[in-house]
């Protein structure tokens, strides 16, 4: 028998009930923690004013320059005897920041994970495989306890070490992975290279991927060369780690588990709400945590809510696949782009690899772009012409989606570097001063 989920998730009243009546709980408890008292101060709030959902926007806005200039205990709200666990999320350029969990945390933390797991079918016949890295990254240990409560099979692969993980996959009939999209990349053309075939001779039937941004076409190329069904998997450290919001079978947008966090969708600037299906920053907080619960956190994601009951029947609000972070975009010849743009024109274009990078220099007074993009193993071209057409076609392409004219270059398979988690996309080598703190932001280093 499957996983049935509770009649209470196909209710949006229920939920929304549901928030109202713990989101003044949250607030109690983020008022023990020493920054949220000095917020609420700051604020004029008197915590105990709060009473359901209408207060929400009555609450100080939470953000990454909060929880840095609070580290290390600031925001912790319970005594450090009901700590049993910190994670740290890293960055390459800001300072990382500690985020706590009681037990009660773990515990739902596991919950999350294993609900987005089991409404597309996982459970104790599955041998699960997660190659996220284990340690002070949360994308190893979030799945690992949420796979275990469910009866699966689990084997702790963590992250690299690419000819074990197909070893481990094809000895032990692996059905679901958990796995960053950019690796899942690196192993299909592991297997492609030692002349196996990804979906003949491994039993996977799911993927959840996530922890870095990835667009549709990338989850079409693993789905069709794995033949499986890959599923997005949302999540922060500062939230938990992974497992805030996940997909279902309908694939259409990440499901933020309503009874443990309130999805709000701000404009990052004014910071005005925006309606339903327009993007803007993602910014949640936690209904249910215990050691530090997080209000009004602005993530830098940038998303939208998708209007609607999902085919599926779960009320549990839905965001869009993340299309990027307030952070992430780039100025090039004054024009704003956002490294998943770039992706999406090029894994359209079946020739080439998964893996790409860009690069920016300084030349002259101006900046130049250069798109390095992998050829697919085994792709080749009798003619450069032909290679030069191609690349031709790739760079209007891409003039039409970016508004500017980048560079090309077409390389050999595994020309380019491969990342020890998440990818890093973006090399900016021109001559800048010193970003500031807040510009800096928490890029996605994995640990
Ligand atoms: O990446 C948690 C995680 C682990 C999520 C495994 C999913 C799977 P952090 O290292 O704190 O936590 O990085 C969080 O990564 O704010 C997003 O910018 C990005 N991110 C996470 N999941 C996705 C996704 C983990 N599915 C930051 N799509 C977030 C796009 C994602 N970006």
């Amino acid at each position: 028998m499957g996983f049935v989920p509770p009649p209470e998730w196909r209710d949006p009243e229920a939920i929304r009930a549901k928030q109202s009546e713990l989101l003044p709980q949250a607030v109690r408890r983020a008022a023990q923690s020493p920054a949220y008292r000095k917020k609420f101060a700051d604020a004029g709030l008197d915590p105990s004013s709060v009473r359901g959902l209408d207060d929400l926007r009555r609450l100080p806005l939470t953000t990454k320059e909060d929880l840095r200039r609070e580290m290390p205990y600031g925001f912790l709200a319970v005594p450090l005897r009901e700590v049993l666990r910190m994670h740290y999320s890293s960055g390459t350029t800001g300072i990382a920041t500690a985020v706590y969990h009681t037990r009660g945390d773990l515990d739902r933390w596991a919950e999350c994970c294993a609900r987005g797991m089991q409404i597309v079918g996982a459970g104790p016949e599955d041998v699960f495989q997660n190659m996220m890295g284990y340690g002070l990254f949360t994308g190893g240990l979030g799945l690992h306890y949420a796979a275990e409560r469910i009866g699966c099979m689990t084997i702790p692969a963590g992250s690299g070490n690419t000819a074990r993980q197909v070893h481990l996959l094809r000895t032990f009939g692996v059905t679901v992975i958990h796995i960053l999209p950019s690796y899942a990349a690196r192993v299909l053309a592991y297997c492609r290279e030692q002349g196996l075939d990804p979906a003949g001779d491994l039993a996977l039937r799911t993927a959840h991927v996530g922890a870095e941004p990835h667009s549709e076409d990338t989850r079409r190329r693993i789905e069709q060369a794995f033949d499986i069904k890959v599923y997005n998997c949302f999540g922060l450290s500062e939230m938990q780690g992974p497992g805030v919001a996940m997909e279902c079978e309908a694939q259409d947008g990440l499901h933020v588990w309503g009874d443990h966090f309130i999805v709000e969708i701000l404009h990052p600037e004014t910071l005005e709400p925006l309606p339903e299906g327009e993007e803007g920053e993602l910014v949640l907080t936690t209904l249910t945590r215990e050691a530090m619960p997080l209000l009004r956190y602005r993530t830098r994601d940038l998303t939208r809510l998708i209007p609607g009951i999902c085919p599926c029947g779960l009320a549990h609000p839905r965001v869009a696949r993340l299309t990027g972070r307030t952070d992430d975009m780039i100025i090039v010849k004054g024009v704003n782009i956002y490294p998943l743009q770039v992706e999406q024109v090029l894994m359209r274009v079946p020739e080439f690899g998964s893996n790409w990078q860009i690069v920016l220099e300084t030349a002259g007074e101006l900046d130049d772009m250069i798109v390095k993009v992998e050829l697919r193993p085994g792709v080749g071209f009798d003619d450069m012409r032909e290679l030069d057409a191609l690349r031709q076609r790739v760079i209007q392409d891409l003039r039409a989606e970016l508004l500017v004219t980048p560079k090309l270059q077409v390389l050999e398979p595994n020309a380019l570097p491969i990342a020890e988690g998440k990818a890093q996309r973006v090399l900016d080598n021109r001559e800048q001063p010193e970003p500031d703190e807040e510009a800096a932001g928490d890029k996605h280093g994995s640990g």
